[in-house]
């Protein structure tokens, strides 16, 4: 941090947010560097407006300093796209303070929020009045509305009720010129031309911020059941899946599957948290019906699905929570796989999709060319199975230095992977967005058509390349 450069800018950013706001001593790393640990950046400041009024002015001062910035909310993000560079010119805009729910209209079943807003602090807004906000992810306790929607955050009920994106009816976003344009209408329909909104979503802090958003609601379930269940293969894991959209239908709002390696590391990192079933079937699954009737009801639906599911073979043993802090408990030992693996170390991580149809022979073919050309390699294997998508991790060889596997096999393997991906019909990015981790992988896998018009967007609506600059797009 170099309090010398730009003194005069830094100067009038003091003026606009309060000079508490604006950070440039001590120890930033928590806004400074990544979730993973990938980066250490440096900021010129870290800068925390408290309305909208005060970012478009904060921009303005950018663009008038030509000094670019950097939209971080939760800085929980996977990809390494919200912290800053290592140049220490830029300005990490941290949205947190903006964290106010502005109206929630229960006729219209929306919610009007901040950026900053941390998802759980809305859930359990919407929850104390009624409503349900579905977004969940296991990030959510620190995780904002702004950087969910900046990477179109998907988590674990995409299944039934979409990703950001499919939840967001509009947005009020602060340009790259600093102008505000508020698009909080709130409307399930409205043709009046480029839907500017979807430009936006998932732009990962390259085009605007998100200031605030108009979220959809529903209503709260009257009861949610969640069942673990042991499956003898991936394609078996795909036949309880097929089996469960038969018998739930809308019902089915959560279907997630770990391998028996990724629940190894959660026994062996969080001994506490009783992972069902010791032995070792090659898979598990968590799956949840929610059901707007009763909570018999959504048992018997759920009981009738195991039932059948086991007769055929499918699923080769099962519990049922009986209550919700064993739901909880059992969701709780799906989301622990991500800190489980970084204890365990730094690991390679590909957050891939593939049509459910095809990923039992994605991970057959893929698991054997990983380990013929990297021996050893332990695969971490786990994901949103309802939605297509796979945290197709790999951590490095019992023992092995994950620094040096990191450095030396990272490249390699995701060449391999991605490959394979590509093979397939899939995506490089199922949920988790481009950052600067996967810019240069995007370059190879998008094709050069998508890739002109988003370079043309960006240059439309961001001329100086001022708005999180080097992250999605090399230009
Ligand atoms: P940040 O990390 O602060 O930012 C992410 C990106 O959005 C950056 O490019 C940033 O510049 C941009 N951004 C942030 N705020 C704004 C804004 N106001 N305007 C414009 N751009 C902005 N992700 C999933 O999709 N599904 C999961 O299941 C999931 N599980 C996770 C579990 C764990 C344990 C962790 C650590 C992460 C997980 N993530 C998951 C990744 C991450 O939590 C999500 O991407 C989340 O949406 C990021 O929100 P954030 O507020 O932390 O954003
Ligand atoms: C999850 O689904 C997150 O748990 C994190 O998206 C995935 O760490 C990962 O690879
Ligand atoms: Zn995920």
């Amino acid at each position: 941090m170099s309090q010398n450069k730009h003194p005069e800018f830094l100067q009038s950013l003091r003026t606009i947010v309060g000079a508490t706001n604006v950070l440039t001593e001590g120890d930033l790393s928590a806004w400074e560097r990544d979730w993973r640990k990938r980066e250490h950046g440096r900021a010129l400041a870290v800068v925390r407006p408290g309305n909208t009024d005060e970012v478009a002015r904060v921009v303005q001062a950018c663009a008038a300093a030509q000094i670019s910035l950097v939209p971080q909310g939760g800085n929980t993000g996977m990809v390494v796209g919200s912290t800053p560079d290592t140049s220490g010119n830029q300005v990490l805009l941290s949205l947190t303070r903006m964290n106010r729910i502005r109206q929630l209209d229960a006729a219209n079943l929306t919610v009007t929020v901040e950026a900053g807003c941390v998802l759980q602090a809305l859930q359990e807004a919407c929850e104390a009045a009624g409503f349900l906000y579905p977004l969940s992810m296991a990030s959510e306790g620190s995780c904002t509305v702004g950087g969910n929607l900046g990477t179109n955050a998907g988590g674990t009920q995409v299944v039934r009720y979409g990703n950001t994106r499919e939840l967001c009816l509009g947005l009020e976003v602060v340009s790259a010129a600093g102008e505000v344009w508020n698009g909080l209408s709130g409307l399930r329909k409205d043709n009046t031309g480029y839907d500017l909104r979807h430009l936006f979503i998932g732009s990962e802090g390259t085009l605007g911020v998100i200031t605030a958003a108009t979220m959809k609601l529903f209503p709260m379930p009257k009861a949610m059941m969640t069942a673990f269940a042991s499956v003898p293969s991936l394609d078996a894991a795909v036949t309880l899946l097929g089996l469960a959209h038969q018998h739930l239908s809308a019902g089915l709002t959560g279907f997630e599957v770990m391998s028996a390696f990724a629940l190894r590391l959660v026994r062996k990192h969080f001994p506490q948290l009783n992972v069902p079933f010791a032995s070792d079937d090659p898979f598990c699954v968590v799956l949840e019906v929610s059901d707007h009737d009763s909570e018999t009801h959504a048992r018997t639906l759920l009981e009738s699905l195991l039932e059948e599911a086991l007769q055929s073979g499918c699923v080769l043993d099962a519990v049922v929570a009986g209550n919700i802090t064993q739901a909880r408990a059992l969701w709780h030992i799906r989301e622990s796989i991500p800190l489980a693996q970084a204890q365990e170390g730094l690991n390679i991580k590909h957050d891939i999709s593939i049509a459910v149809s095809r990923i039992p022979d994605f991970v057959r073919e893929t698991d054997a060319a990983i380990q013929k050309a990297f021996p050893g390699a332990r695969m971490v294997n786990y994901g949103h199975l309802g939605d297509g998508n796979l945290h197709y991790n790999v951590q490095a060889p019992e023992g092995a230095d994950a620094e040096a596997f990191l450095r030396d096999q990272e490249k390699p393997m995701n060449a391999l992977v991605y490959a394979q991906v590509d093979r397939y019909n899939g995506s490089i990015s199922a949920e988790h967005g481009i950052g600067s981790l996967k810019r240069e992988k995007l370059a190879e896998h998008k094709s050069p058509v998508a890739l002109g018009m988003m370079r043309a967007i960006k240059q439309a609506l961001d001329p100086q390349n001022l708005m999180n600059p080097g992250r999605v797009l090399k230009l």
